[in-house]
């Protein structure tokens, strides 16, 4: 039996047909958790438009009903953001239908794609035009472009290109009554007031329902050159990271820190990884650099930056891929943390942000901390450096059970946050609040900035219908 009135649901269904919603218990199951289980909730139904005035029209009916939403696109978010509460009375919205690339103009350096198009695809138009669009993240395989914008999504690029919120020129949205905001604009210089995509960019779907963008695109890349190299400390990865930029300029495309603890993880789960090196290392780092000529010197700059390094102790050990198999496998070790850290059971993210001379300080004061009041807790810390972007994870110690790791879980993230508070930085660089940090955020935001949220939130969305229960 639904939630909802039979008069909504045949509404929305007059709206998208029978194959634009779901209800029975077993396909609308993968909607309602996340992919570790972190998060479930349930939904009355599951309503996936195919078009902008399909959303238009959901979420009219929505508004009529008092119906709440949540927004949905590959779910693969780390925050519980796209999972409904466990009411049973709220619609997912999903737009994966939305999936056609509109648009390519590569004289404007753009692409026009809506938001259920999964990131790889973007990837793929790109590359058939001889451009670049250089979001890249693990979950490119199944995410959105409709994610990646309501999330500002990071990832291993952003040292060179910037976040979500920097590849994107225009937005078409559906606000929470309904109306469409058309700001398809492919224009790279626009002063004509306040630039309102902003707003929507990283609103996790609090403020209305993106349904297309336009998104910059770059020279395609024509020389890669990937290195895995071993270092001492963290400190050194941060010295290091100046040599390599120093050097390389903007060549230098990513600049990935792991933990051993991390890299033995991967080892451990991910099939056909093995370590690059016979010894074993405190911290590794994957350098990418790239050049649109053809037959650029990358390998020379790189072993010129490394050298230097190893003169001063920076480095400890470093291979330089030969092939493209040895490439993919660099970074394998890498993107299979998130995967591998799954296997061990029970663990806490923390996307947190420092300023990039701060991660060693960080690091150091805060792993001396938790392994003091936490004894046995894995520290699984890795990230972008060149963003000051640190996932520092945690895992339950070895042999504990999950419910007395659980009931630490409070205290360890409170001590995360204090550490990050102390050097000024920010509790999510990447993932976004969902509904994972909204605690967290009253702490550690200003009640001043939380009060214009708030104001923004209540006059786009003055019934509390977008998303309620995450972010704020
Ligand atoms: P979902 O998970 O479906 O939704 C995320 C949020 O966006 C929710 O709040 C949802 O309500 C909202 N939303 C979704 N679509 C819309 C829409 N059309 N309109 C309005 N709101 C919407 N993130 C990074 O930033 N950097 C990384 O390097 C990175 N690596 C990852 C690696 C792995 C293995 C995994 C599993 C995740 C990773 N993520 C990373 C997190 C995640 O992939 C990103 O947050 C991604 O942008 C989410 O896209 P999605 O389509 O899956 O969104
Ligand atoms: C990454 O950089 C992602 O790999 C995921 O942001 C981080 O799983 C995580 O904690
Ligand atoms: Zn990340």
């Amino acid at each position: 039996m639904s939630k909802l009135p039979d008069e909504f649901i045949r509404a929305v269904e007059r709206v998208v047909g029978v194959l634009g919603i779901i209800r029975d218990a077993e396909r609308m199951h993968s909607y309602l958790s996340d992919w570790r289980n972190a998060y479930r909730g349930e939904a009355a139904l599951i309503v996936r438009p195919a078009s902008t005035e399909e959303v238009a029209s959901v979420v009219r009916l929505c508004n009529q009903y008092q119906v709440a939403l949540v927004p949905q696109g590959g779910n693969t978010g780390l925050c519980g953001g796209s999972i409904p509460d466990a009411s049973g009375t709220q619609v997912v919205l999903s737009l994966t239908r939305m999936n056609r690339i509109r648009e390519v103009d590569a004289t404007n350096e753009t692409i026009t794609v809506e938001a259920g198009v999964i990131l790889q695809k973007v990837h793929e138009a790109a590359a058939d035009a001889g451009r670049l669009f250089p979001l890249s993240l693990g979950a490119q395989g199944s995410c959105t472009i409709g994610g990646n914008l309501a999330t500002n999504a990071g990832g291993t690029a952003v040292l060179r290109y910037g976040n979500m919120r920097d590849l994107t020129l225009g937005l078409e949205l559906v606000l929470p009554d309904g109306q469409i905001w058309n700001g398809l604009r492919g224009l790279r210089k626009d002063n004509t007031g306040y630039d309102l995509k902003h707003l929507f960019i990283g609103s996790e779907g609090t403020l209305g329902v993106i349904t297309a963008a336009v998104l910059k695109l770059y020279p395609a890349m024509r020389s890669v050159t990937t290195a895995w190299v071993a270092l001492p400390s963290a400190d050194a990865a941060v010295q290091l990271i100046g040599i390599i930029r120093g050097l390389c300029g903007d060549r230098l495309t990513g600049f990935e820190l792991m933990s051993r603890q991390s890299v033995e993880f991967v080892l451990s789960h991910v099939a056909g990884c093995s370590d690059p090196f016979v010894e074993t290392h405190p911290w590794y780092v994957l350098i990418e650099l790239s050049d649109t000529q053809p037959d650029a010197p990358l390998n020379d700059l790189l072993e010129l930056g490394i050298g230097e390094a190893l003169e001063r102790g920076l480095v400890s050990d470093a291979v330089v891929a030969s092939s493209e198999a040895q490439v993919a496998a660099l970074w394998a070790l890498r993107e299979g943390i998130s995967e591998a850290q799954n296997h061990e059971g029970p663990s806490l993210k923390h996307d947190i942000s420092v300023p990039v001379s701060s991660i060693p300080a960080f690091i150091h004061s805060t792993d001396q901390h938790l392994l003091e009041r936490f004894p046995g807790v894995r520290i699984v810390a890795y990230g972008h450096v060149g963003d000051g972007n640190l996932h520092y994870n945690i895992s339950k110690p070895v042999g504990s059970d999950d419910a007395s790791f659980r009931a630490q879980q409070g205290a360890i993230m409170h001590a995360i946050y204090e550490a990050t508070a102390a050097l000024n930085g920010s509790i999510s660089a990447e993932h976004g609040l969902g509904q994972a940090k909204r605690a967290a955020a009253r702490l550690y935001k200003q009640p001043l900035e939380l009060e214009l949220m708030r104001t923004i939130k209540t006059t786009f969305d003055p019934n509390g219908l977008m998303n309620p229960g995450k972010v704020l």
